[in-house]
């Protein structure tokens, strides 16, 4: 016991001086990379429950970087190799990131074949559960849902359109169901929906006045303009047809033609 304890101590001093620690039971490529910070206890062979699956994948690599303000590398990027020879290459399919440096990721991010972001989980206070899932529709931010008190429920939900909030589920109870509904328009509040009875429907709608006043008044300032026109086109139609029955057919082309003929 004591000797482990003195070596562990060694392990620590050794990492403090930025010398790395090669001892213990090293998994993973990346020990030689590391310049060991002293600020961190978790050493940089300590698994950082990763969140990105690469190890013991032969078609998979993973290269990890210190991201900005980061003494020890925190972000990890997972490529998934493709093809073979001359073809060979990789994309990226996950990355996980240690937010907080404390040696465990917390934020993973997955990609699609194409290279877009497809799906992203997050423990956002950092006690080893995820409470953020976000996903991802061609790139864009599609759904998220999340566990605003961490006590392992979803009681947020939001909804988007083209990568604009449209639609949030909250379940202000936490009884596991909602009973807040908002409907967003361009990305603001409309209307919230509540249910007063928590039988997950909705007994009330309350508007955004000044929002639904705004949208109103757009709208109609639309139809306006909309009207205007289509009135000053039948204006310009009308003394169009009016200085047709006055000329008579055919007169705008006459004097040119007469001209033309009597010089030639
Ligand atoms: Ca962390
Ligand atoms: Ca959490
Ligand atoms: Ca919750």
């Amino acid at each position: 016991m004591k000797l482990e304890r003195r070596l562990a101590g060694a392990c620590l001093l050794t990492a403090l001086l930025a010398l790395g620690c090669a001892g213990g039971s090293a998994s993973g490529g990346f020990a030689g990379k590391v310049a060991g910070s002293g600020k961190q206890a978790r050493g940089p062979n300590a698994d950082d429950r990763s969140m990105c699956e690469w190890r013991g994948n032969s078609d998979r690599e993973a290269s990890e970087v210190a991201g900005p303000g980061a003494l020890q590398p925190n972000v990890r990027r997972v490529y998934q190799l493709i093809g073979t020879g001359d073809d060979r290459h990789k994309i990226l399919v996950c990355r996980e990131i240690d937010t907080n440096f404390d040696g465990i990721k917390d934020v993973v991010r997955r990609y699609n074949e194409k290279g877009e972001s497809a799906k992203e989980e997050a423990d956002t206070n950092f006690d080893g559960r995820l409470d953020t899932w976000i996903v991802f529709a061609k790139g864009h931010l599609a759904e998220v849902r999340l566990d605003t008190d961490f006590d392992g429920n979803v009681d947020e939900w939001k909804y988007y359109a083209t990568g604009k909030l449209a639609r949030v589920k909250r379940d202000t109870n936490h009884d596991g169901k909602a009973d807040i509904w908002e409907i967003y328009q361009n990305g603001k509040l409309e209307r919230i929906g509540v249910d007063a009875d928590a039988d997950e429907r909705v007994d009330r709608w309350d508007h955004d006045n000044e929002v639904r006043r705004k949208t109103e008044e757009a709208e109609r300032k639309k139809e306006d303009e909309a009207a205007a026109k289509a009135a000053a086109k039948a204006a310009v139609d009308k003394a169009a047809a009016e200085k047709l029955n006055e000329d008579g057919p055919a007169s705008g082309s006459k004097p040119v033609t007469h001209k033309r003929k009597k010089k030639l």
